[in-house]
């Protein structure tokens, strides 16, 4: 029997049976929990696994993990060698973000979307709570201008007025796509807007900080449609680069990758050597000057162990 991890709590999984259109519960197989060391989590929402036959009064064991067709993955703290799957074999990701009641540095965002480009995942950034801007126009304004040149949609949505809504709907159609952001920025919220059937648990802002408080807590795989699924997430407070060579983090920003073949040198890092045509690009105006400031810290915070 196969299925698809739709939660995973602790050694309790979550499946979605496509043939019998019904949900099961399993555990994971002893010899696979060995091999999920590495990661915190052996499977992750996503995955396509292979159950054994049932056996009456006892629950589903998984065993076997299809190959994922991709995976984002982060490291889950900066102590911590540890690393997480977020969620496997997915056709989009939204990186929801906001500028305000939480505020989302582009950083963040741009960690995010280098982490997607090196596993071949289309993303786009959703900002929600755009009901607040007529009072913060200048910061919506600055936060915006960071991606107007990238080759990723930028939806300005607000789950609370259901402005921009229905274009979210167009894009998820028929996909399975990943919501990932900060806590508090709206991604339940925006969820519960799509489908408000669903009626995901959704969080006030802790008043001190106007950060969120944590409401999801699990990542789940909840369904639109038998076609159209949406991971929704806990919140990420950071998001740290996995395995990633400080040569290849730049060909994983569209905008610098696109001008490397002019640099001098071809190992350019586009720190400071000389020629090199990412730095006239952002002199000329071709890049904006924070992608490339975030583009140095992510080389700069780059870290041997996370490497293979
Ligand atoms: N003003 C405003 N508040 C929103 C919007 N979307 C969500 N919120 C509020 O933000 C808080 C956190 O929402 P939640 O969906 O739990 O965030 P999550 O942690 O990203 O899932 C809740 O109090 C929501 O009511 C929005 O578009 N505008
Ligand atoms: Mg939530
Ligand atoms: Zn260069």
């Amino acid at each position: 029997m196969d299925g698809i991890v739709t939660r995973s709590t602790g050694n309790h999984y979550s499946i979605w049976l496509p043939h019998a259109q019904c949900m099961t519960t399993a555990q994971l197989a002893g010899k696979l929990r060995l091999q999920g060391l590495k990661h915190t989590n052996p499977v992750a929402v996503g995955d396509l696994v292979r159950l054994s036959e049932p056996i009456p009064g006892q629950p589903h064991t998984i065993e076997e993990i299809q190959a994922r067709k991709n995976y984002l993955i982060r490291t889950s703290t900066r102590l911590d060698k540890q690393t997480h799957i977020l969620a496997s074999n997915l056709d989009g990701l939204w990186v929801v973000a906001s500028v305000l009641h939480p505020r989302t540095s582009t950083g963040f965002v741009d960690r995010i979307l280098v982490t997607a480009e090196a596993y071949s995942i289309p993303a786009c950034i959703v900002v929600n709570k755009c009901d607040l801007w007529p009072e913060h126009l200048d910061e919506a304004e600055r936060f915006l201008s960071h991606f107007r040149k990238l080759p990723y949609p930028v939806f300005s949505v607000s789950a609370e007025t259901g402005l921009g809504i229905e274009d979210l709907k167009k894009w998820l159609e028929s996909k399975t796509t990943l919501v990932c952001g900060h806590s508090g920025v709206g991604k339940s919220t925006l969820i519960n807007a799509l489908s408000p059937s669903l009626d995901l648990r959704t969080g006030g802002l802790s008043d001190k900080h106007k950060k969120g408080k944590h409401t999801t807590t699990f990542a789940e795989m909840l369904f639109l449609n038998t076609e159209t699924r949406i991971i929704d997430t806990p919140g990420i407070k950071e998001f740290g680069l996995y395995d990633m060579e400080d040569g290849q983090i730049g060909d994983f920003f569209p905008d610098i990758f696109q001008l490397k073949n002019e640099c001098k040198y071809s190992n350019c890092l586009h720190t400071n050597e000389p020629g090199c045509a990412v730095i006239e690009g952002v002199e000329s105006g071709k890049i904006h000057p924070d992608r490339f400031k975030n583009y140095l810290q992510m080389l700069d915070s780059n870290q041997p162990e996370y490497r293979r």
